[in-house]
């Protein structure tokens, strides 16, 4: 009989490395706050309360420091009036609504940014910069922002989430620093075995496609939540079961594992990886 060994060396080694990477990047979170004068909190303002991150808020708030909330891909909001409403029952403020892809809303951000910072006291006769600090979940478009708003390509992007991996500073005007950071997601979301949260994580692009653990588990997530443009989307009616909506897409890709069985694996992957790329309209 063959013994499985639940702690082999590769498996403690993958471990170690993502507790070296969760151990890291809050503390360059936390770095950035102590240092900088104003935050920007980037939300997907399509999922605006899934992005906030309150945990730091918090921290942040009880520093007495200024937030300003950037809802960034508006150009992928489908009804922005609408949108406007949720953020009035949020009580987000202030905020600004931007779409780096669209170049909208960088002019209104700035404008709110300088204001605040005129409201910064720096220490008596010190020559030190503004420092606005930006901050958000993975993929939520930091760096695309500081580009956006700098007007050069000083921030590297990427599609995958986690692309950012340090610190960095961009001059804004003479007198302001922006400073890009890694995406992090709330401590209390950091566990494993949490479906839910690794759910959320894949609905709002924080983990890719490729990386999530059970794809089946985050399409039957997302069929809950929008069914109708879903089952639209691909022309189907499956009365909002996503294991049939799986067996479909698989037929139509024609993914079959040995033995002529559908791989769910893939099909439900294609269906999230279509749900990342903003193809599905909710
Ligand atoms: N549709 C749309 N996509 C955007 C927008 N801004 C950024 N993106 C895309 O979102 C993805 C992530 O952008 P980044 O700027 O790398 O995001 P980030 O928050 O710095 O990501 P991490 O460093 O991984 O935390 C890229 O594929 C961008 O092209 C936007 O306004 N609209
Ligand atoms: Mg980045």
């Amino acid at each position: 009989m063959r013994v499985r060994y639940e702690f082999g060396s590769r498996h403690t080694g993958h471990i170690e490395n993502i507790a070296k990477q969760r151990k890291k990047y809050p503390d360059i979170v936390a770095n950035l706050i102590q240092i900088s004068d104003i935050i920007l909190e980037v939300l997907d303002a399509r999922f605006p309360q899934e992005t906030r991150n309150l945990e730091i808020e918090e921290e942040i708030l009880n520093m007495g420091k200024k937030i300003i909330y950037v809802l960034n891909k508006a150009d992928m909001v489908e009804d922005l009036a609408k949108k406007k409403e949720q953020l009035k029952e949020m009580k987000l403020y202030p905020y600004v609504l931007v779409s780096c892809r669209s170049r909208v809303g960088s002019n209104e951000l700035r404008e709110k940014i300088k204001i605040e910072a005129k409201r910064v006291e720096l220490p008596h006769g010190e020559m030190k910069r503004v420092q606005v600090g930006i901050i958000g979940y993975p993929n939520t478009g930091k760096s695309s922002l500081i580009n956006f708003l700098t007007g050069r390509s000083a921030a590297k992007v990427g599609a995958e989430a986690g692309f950012t991996k340090g610190l960095q500073k961009v001059k804004l005007t003479q007198d302001i620093l922006v400073l890009d950071t890694p995406g992090v997601i709330p401590q209390k979301e950091y566990s494993a075995s949490d479906k839910l949260a690794a759910s959320k994580h894949a609905k709002v692009n924080a983990r890719d496609y490729s990386k999530v653990r059970s794809p089946d588990f985050v399409v039957a997530k997302l069929m809950e939540e929008y069914p109708e443009q879903i089952e639209k989307f691909y022309g189907v009616d499956v009365h909002g079961n996503s294991d049939e909506l799986i067996q479909i897409i698989g037929h139509r890709r024609n993914m079959l594992k040995k033995g002529g069985v559908i791989d769910e694996d893939k099909a439900a992957r294609v269906i999230l990886k279509d749900w990342q790329e903003g193809k599905i309209k909710t």
